[in-house]
Order: structure tokens, then sequence, then C-alpha cells
């Protein structure tokens, strides 16, 4: 069913987008909902609303009562991402998650039996092949979460705020039950992991100027694309792509708007393999998860699985390295630009410099796929995985 929210509303909408601090979010969701008027239509929206102000309201409370209030002290909810892609690393306590860390980045945390031992985020780079991606341990995930218990709020906060999740299980406990309940904390913080088969609206935000792009593989049930776009614009939500699948009504994207859904591809480790009787809840595993997500079997304290992993971190990401040269000289072959598949020359020339893409002519391309290279492309040719690239630009 429609809000067929007034206009007041709506304006009020985009001060809760650009709030800056909870606080301020809190603050905007409540004048927001000044607005909404009371009907059936609006029943779910204000829901959702109360629900979110409440958890606000809650996290606040408790900072105050700690004292953690201002920036300095608490746990940091944000890690500033660094590398291709971040990594949030979700786990149930005990199930190796610093011995993850140890492993494969060059973080030193501490391994230890005692539970709960790792109560901060810490964070980590992971070198594989030529990118790298950053790795944050989030504090142990238990049941509540999702409600703030054992500091759940900084775990899903990291876990919404990462390109992807490593959900990692300890193959000597019932991996099955542990993967249930990470994936259910987090859905009730609204971050899933897969996309469902059924009707479902997307909505990835982009940084402003990248304008709105909508994609659909289904069908829309009462609206055109255009009353899609109206009701984004309406809510001043100009720069997002939206990926619709299956049947979906505007409402359905009005819906979406509001819960803020959002799809994190993701990693299953299956750790501690070199346990005994571990293999029979791996074949466990794979049998319940089937071909939805990849599972990684490892053994953290061996060292066994890491390339594996990296394997599976890069592919569930869908990134592609793009290897730039100036004309006339060697390939940067140590640092590629990684890009989501399906990137463009534009999208890497925007990635390298703003100017470049101004003073854009063309660019020539080095690709195993092509019949012959180097080719001349421009703009709008779509870079695959390992294309060398040399653009050539006017002298500004
Ligand atoms: N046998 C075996 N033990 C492991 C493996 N990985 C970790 N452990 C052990 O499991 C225990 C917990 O490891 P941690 O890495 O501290 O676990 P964690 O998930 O970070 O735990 P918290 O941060 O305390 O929630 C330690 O005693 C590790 O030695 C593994 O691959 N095999
Ligand atoms: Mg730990």
């Amino acid at each position: 069913m429609p809000t067929n929210l007034p206009p007041e509303a709506m304006d009020k909408w985009e001060l809760i987008e650009q709030a800056k601090t909870p606080k301020e979010k809190m603050e905007a969701m409540q004048e927001f909902l000044r607005y909404v008027p009371h009907h059936k239509g609006t029943m779910k929206l204000r829901g959702e609303m109360n629900r979110k102000i409440a958890l606000i309201r809650e996290d606040l409370e408790k900072k105050k009562r700690l004292g953690t209030g201002k920036s300095s002290g608490g746990p940091k909810l944000f890690i500033e991402k660094a590398a291709s892609a971040q990594l949030a690393l979700i786990g149930m306590t005990n199930v190796g998650k610093s011995c993850l860390m140890c492993a494969t980045t060059n973080s030193k945390v501490v391994v230890t039996p005692t539970p709960f031992s790792t109560h901060e985020p810490v964070p980590g780079i992971m070198n594989f092949l030529d990118v790298q991606f950053q790795i944050v341990e989030a504090p142990a995930v238990m049941e509540g979460a999702a409600e703030g218990k054992a500091g759940g709020n900084v775990t899903l906060g990291l876990a919404r705020n990462a390109d992807g999740l490593i959900l990692m299980l300890d193959l000597s406990r019932d991996p099955v039950a542990q993967l249930e309940l990470i994936l259910d904390e987090l859905e009730k913080t609204r971050v899933l992991v897969s996309k469902p088969s059924g009707g479902r609206v997307q909505i990835e935000r982009r940084p402003a100027g990248s304008r709105l792009r909508i994609i659909i593989v289904g069908r829309l049930i009462d609206c055109s694309m255009r009353d899609i776009e109206e009701l984004l614009r309406n809510y001043k939500i100009n720069d997002a792509v939206v990926h619709i699948s299956g049947a979906v009504t505007l409402g359905d994207v009005e819906d979406a708007i509001y819960e803020n859904t959002i799809y994190k591809p993701a990693v299953i480790v299956a750790n501690k393999l070199d346990l005994p009787g571990t293999m029979v809840n791996l074949r466990r595993l794979k049998e319940h998860v089937k071909d939805k997500l990849p599972i990684v079997p490892m053994s953290c304290e061996r060292k066994l699985g890491m390339h594996e992993l990296g394997k599976a971190i890069f592919e569930s990401l869908g990134i592609i390295r793009i290897y730039t040269k100036e004309p006339g000289a060697k390939v940067h072959s140590d640092h590629p630009f990684t890009l989501r598949k399906g990137a463009t020359v534009n999208e890497l020339a925007k990635n390298i410099h703003k100017e470049l893409l101004v003073n854009f002519m063309f660019a020539m391309v080095w690709a195993k796929r092509l019949p012959f290279s180097p080719k001349k492309v421009g703009l709008n040719f779509v870079l695959d995985d390992g294309d060398i690239i040399e653009i050539h630009a006017r002298i500004a």
C-alpha cells in the first residue's frame, strides 16, 4: 500500500539521509515522523522508524552512562576504509577470527581460548595476487546482537558499512546453527547476504554526481521506470543504482527506501578443519548452504586454505584488475586499479583523476579477449580483469 506522503515529509527525509551523527539522525527521524500521516499505508513505515529511533536512543544512553559519548573512548563503529575493499570478519566467539587475522593479514592480534577477547574492531591488510583487502575483525556476534547485546551494534554496523563479509564458523561445533544465528542477526538489521528469488528492490547509494541507474531484471507491476525515477527524486535520491528483480510494485520501491535493506557479498570460512570429526560437519554445512554462498574450508592454525580464501573473496566482490601505463612507458604491474565488473574506461579515467576524464581523447587497450591488441577505444569500452590500458588525454 502506498504511503502517499506529503511533500513536506519527503523534504524531511533528505535531512535523515544527510545526518552526520546518530543524534542528528534520530532527531531528523523524529521530525520526519511528525509529517507522516496516520493511515494504514504508513503503518509499516512508522513502525520501522520508531524501531530505529529506539535503537539509536538506547545506544546514545548507553554511551552516556559509560561516559563515551565523545569521540574518544568506546569502540570505533567504523573503521576507515583502506585497500581495494573492506571485509568485515564476523563470527561467534572462539571460532578463530583473530587466528585468521594473524595468518592472513599484517595485524597482530591476540589469539586465545578466552571467549570474547576481541572487543574492538581490528583492521589488517591481506594481500592476494596484486590486490589488497582490508579485513576487520569484528567483536564476536551472539544471539541478541541486533538488540545491542555484547557490542552487537558495533559488529553489525561494521557489517553494514563493509564491502563484503567473511562469515566464520568453527567446524568443531554445529556450523549450521552458527551460520543461521549470524544470518538472523544480520537480517534483523536488514543486511542480507544473498539476493532472494522473489520480487526485490535493492538501492545502492552512490557518491553525488553518479546519477540514477535503474536495472530491471524482472517486471514492474503498477508503474513505469519513469514513476520509479520520480519517486526516488522526490526523496532526493539522485545518485544510486537500483536493482529490481522479480515482480515489483511502486510500493516495494518505496519500502526499499525506508527499510534500507542492503545485500553484501559474503564468503563462509569453515575453520578448524584440522580437528578430528570436522569433515562430517563440513559436509552438513555444504548440504545446508548448497551453492548460495562459497565455502572455504580452512585451518587458520595450520595456515591451510589461505589462497582459496583470497580467491573466494576476489570472486565474491566481483572486482576486476586494470593495469595502467603511460604512453611509451612500462605497465604499472604491481598496482592495478580495482573496479567493479562491467566498469568502463569512463569509470577508470574518473578513478585516476577527474581532469583525465575531462581531457580524455582515446585509450589503447591490450587484452587477451581481443582479436588484436592494442585496440583504440573510447570511454564506453567495457573493461575486464587483467586488461592493460593507456589513456591519451589533451594536455590541460
Ligand atoms: N585446532 C584449531 N584451533 C584453532 C584454529 N583457529 C583458532 N583456533 C583456536 O581457537 C581459539 C580461539 O581463537 P581466536 O582466534 O582467539 O578466536 P576469536 O574468534 O578471535 O575469538 P574472540 O575474539 O575471543 O571472540 C584459540 O585457542 C585458537 O588457538 C584452527 O584452525 N584449528
Ligand atoms: Mg578475536
